[in-house]
C-alpha cells in the first residue's frame, strides 16, 4: 500500500512545505504500518499560515458569532457520522484502544455541540454608570490570529478544546499538530472545512517544535499562545510568550494522586485505580499515578490492584481484545524504563511489569507492561515526577489529613480523587486538595468538556481549557460606555 500524504493547510490549500522535507507517522503498535507522510515546517511556512488567517480574520471576526457556531454545530454531527473511521485512524496513528479513541472522538463532537451553543450566548454585562443619562457594558472581542501547539495524547479533543472556542469568538488560527499523531488534527480540521468554514479561518502546519512550534509563538501577528504539553517545553513557551506580551494558555504535566480511605467502596476504588492509572496506557496528563491508601485496606487493595494490572490484556488498540495499547513511542519507553531504573535504587518495591513487552507481536512495536510499586515514600522521584506512562506509586497514609498533605506535596496540582462514604471527608478533601480538578469516587480522570479544565502550580499558569474558562482566554473584554446626556460628564468628577 502506498503511503498517503498529507501536506500542511494554508488559506484554505493543501501546500508543500517549504523546504520540501517530510517526515513519517507510524503506528505504535506496528511500526511497519505508516500511516502518512506529512510535511516538515518551518518559520517560512508559519509566516504563510499566519498571513493567511490575518487575512481571513478581516471577514471572519465580522462574521456573527450564530453563524459561526453553526458550523460548528454542522462539524459536530459530520464528527458523529465519522467517528468509526476518525476513532480507527487515531488508534492507528495514538495507539490507545478503540474505546478510548471512540471517547476521544466523542469529546470533540461534545465541544462542538457545547461551543456551538456558546455563539448565541457570549455574554458581557450590563451594569449602570455612575452618571445619569450614560450606559455602561462590556462585551468581548475576538483576539485575533491565534497559535496552537497540541499533545500527542488526546489527538483530537484537545485540538477541539483550542480550535472551537477560539472559532465561536471570532478569531482565526493555525495549529501544530503533535508530530506523533497529525492524522486526527487534520481530520477534524477537514471536518470544519466540510460544515462550511471558510479558507484561511484555520490554517495546520506540521512539523517539530523547535522548527515549526518555536515561531508560531514569537511570530509578531499571532496575539495567543495555547500550548498542551510537558511542564519543560510550557516554560520555553511561556518565556517567549511572555517576552511579546501574547496572552498564554499554558496545560502541563500532572502527578496526580487518588485517596483511599479505609471507608472507601473497595471494589469501585479498584476499578478506578485500573482505569485511571492505566487508562491511555497512563499516558494522559489527568493519570493517576499515585494512589495513597489507608493502611488499613493497603495490603488487600494493593494485592488486587496487583492482580487486576498482570490480567490486563495489552495489545494493538484496533483489536477489540486488548484493554491497553503501547506507548506512543521510543522515547517515552526510555522515560518509562528509566523511572522504574530510578525507583527501584531509590528503594520501592516492584509488584509487577517494569519492562518492556518484547514477545510475540509485541516485539512490533512500543508496548510497556503495566507497572505498580508499593512502598513507595512521598518524596522519592517516582512519587514526584511525571513519568507519562502505565507506572503507579502506592504510598501509605494513616489519615485523611496525611494523605492530603502527600496528595500535595508535589510540583504539579491538576487532578486528585478521594474514594470515602463520608461526605465530611469528601467535603474537605474538595476544599484542601491542591488541584484544579477533584474527583470524589471516582479516578482523576474523565473531565467533561463544559467544566474548566487545567491545574494549578507548575501545571499551568492560571488558564483554563473547557467551560466558560475557554471561552474567557479566546475573546478579551471591552467596556464600552455610551454618553447620551449631550454634554462633558466627568466620571469621578461630576
Ligand atoms: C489529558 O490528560 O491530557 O479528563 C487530557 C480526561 C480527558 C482529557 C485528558 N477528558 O482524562
Amino acid at each position: 500500500m502506498s503511503t498517503a500524504v498529507y501536506k500542511n493547510l494554508i488559506g484554505g490549500q493543501w501546500v508543500t512545505a517549504r523546504s520540501g522535507k517530510t517526515f513519517l507517522n507510524l503506528n505504535p503498535a506496528r511500526y511497519e504500518d505508516t500511516v502518512g507522510e506529512f510535511p516538515t515546517s518551518n518559520a517560512e511556512d508559519v509566516a504563510d499560515a499566519v498571513a493567511a488567517a490575518k487575512a481571513a480574520y478581516a471577514t471572519w471576526r465580522l462574521t456573527p458569532a450564530p453563524k459561526r457556531a453553526e458550523i460548528l454545530y454542522r462539524t459536530g454531527e459530520i464528527l458523529t457520522q465519522r467517528k468509526e473511521q476518525y476513532a480507527r485512524d487515531m488508534t492507528r496513528e495514538m495507539g490507545k484502544v478503540l474505546s478510548e479513541t471512540r471517547g476521544d472522538v466523542q469529546e470533540a463532537i461534545d465541544t462542538a455541540y457545547y461551543m456551538a451553543g456558546e455563539g448565541r450566548r457570549l455574554f458581557g454585562q450590563t451594569t449602570p454608570s455612575e452618571l445619569p443619562n450614560k450606559f455602561a457594558m462590556s462585551v468581548r472581542m475576538p483576539v485575533g490570529v491565534c497559535g496552537m501547539i497540541a499533545p500527542w495524547n488526546f489527538p483530537m479533543a484537545i485540538p477541539s478544546w483550542k480550535l472551537f472556542p477560539a472559532l465561536v469568538c471570532g478569531n482565526t488560527c493555525l495549529i501544530k499538530p503533535a508530530e506523533d499523531t497529525p492524522l486526527s488534527t487534520y481530520n477534524l480540521v477537514q471536518t470544519l472545512m466540510d460544515a462550511g468554514l471558510p479558507p484561511g479561518v484555520v490554517n495546520i502546519v506540521a512539523g517539530f517544535g523547535p522548527e515549526a512550534g518555536a515561531p508560531i509563538v514569537t511570530h509578531p501577528d499571532v496575539r495567543a499562545i495555547s500550548f498542551t504539553g510537558s511542564s519543560e517545553v510550557g516554560r520555553i513557551v511561556g518565556q517567549a510568550a511572555a517576552a511579546n506580551f501574547k496572552p498564554c494558555s499554558l496545560e502541563m504535566g500532572g502527578k496526580n494522586a487518588m485517596i483511599v480511605m479505609e471507608d472507601a467502596n473497595l471494589d469501585l476504588a479498584l476499578d478506578g485505580a485500573v482505569w485511571g492509572a492505566f487508562g491511555t496506557t497512563g499516558q494522559r496528563c489527568t493519570a493517576t499515578s499515585r494512589i495513597i491508601l489507608h493502611k488499613k485496606i493497603a495490603a488487600e487493595f494493593t494485592e488486587r490492584l496487583v492482580a487486576r494490572a498482570r490480567a490486563l490484556r495489552v495489545g494493538d488498540g484496533l483489536d477489540e481484545q486488548f484493554e491497553m495499547g503501547p506507548q506512543i513511542n521510543q522515547q517515552q519507553i526510555d522515560t518509562s524504563t528509566h523511572y522504574v531504573e530510578i525507583a527501584t535504587r531509590e528503594g520501592a518495591r516492584l509488584l509487577c511489569g517494569g519492562e518492556r513487552l518484547i514477545e510475540g507481536a509485541h516485539a512490533k512495536g512500543t508496548f510497556f507492561a503495566p507497572t505498580v510499586f508499593s512502598g513507595v515514600t512521598p518524596s522519592m522521584r517516582i512519587a514526584q515526577e511525571e513519568v507519562f506512562g502505565p507506572v503507579v506509586s502506592l504510598i501509605e497514609c494513616g489519615s485523611l489529613e496525611e494523605a492530603i498533605g502527600q496528595a500535595n506535596g508535589i510540583q504539579y496540582g491538576l487532578s486528585t480523587a478521594l474514594y470515602s462514604r463520608d461526605v465530611n471527608r469528601a467535603f474537605a478533601a474538595i476544599r484542601d486538595l491542591e488541584a484544579g480538578i477533584t474527583y470524589i469516587n471516582a479516578p482523576t480522570i474523565g473531565a467533561e468538556v463544559h467544566l474548566p479544565f487545567g491545574g494549578v502550580k507548575q501545571t499551568g499558569n492560571g488558564h483554563r481549557e473547557g467551560g466558560t474558562g475557554a471561552i474567557d482566554f479566546y475573546s478579551s473584554w471591552k467596556s464600552v460606555y455610551v454618553d447620551y446626556s449631550d454634554k462633558l460628564q466627568r466620571a469621578q468628577i461630576d
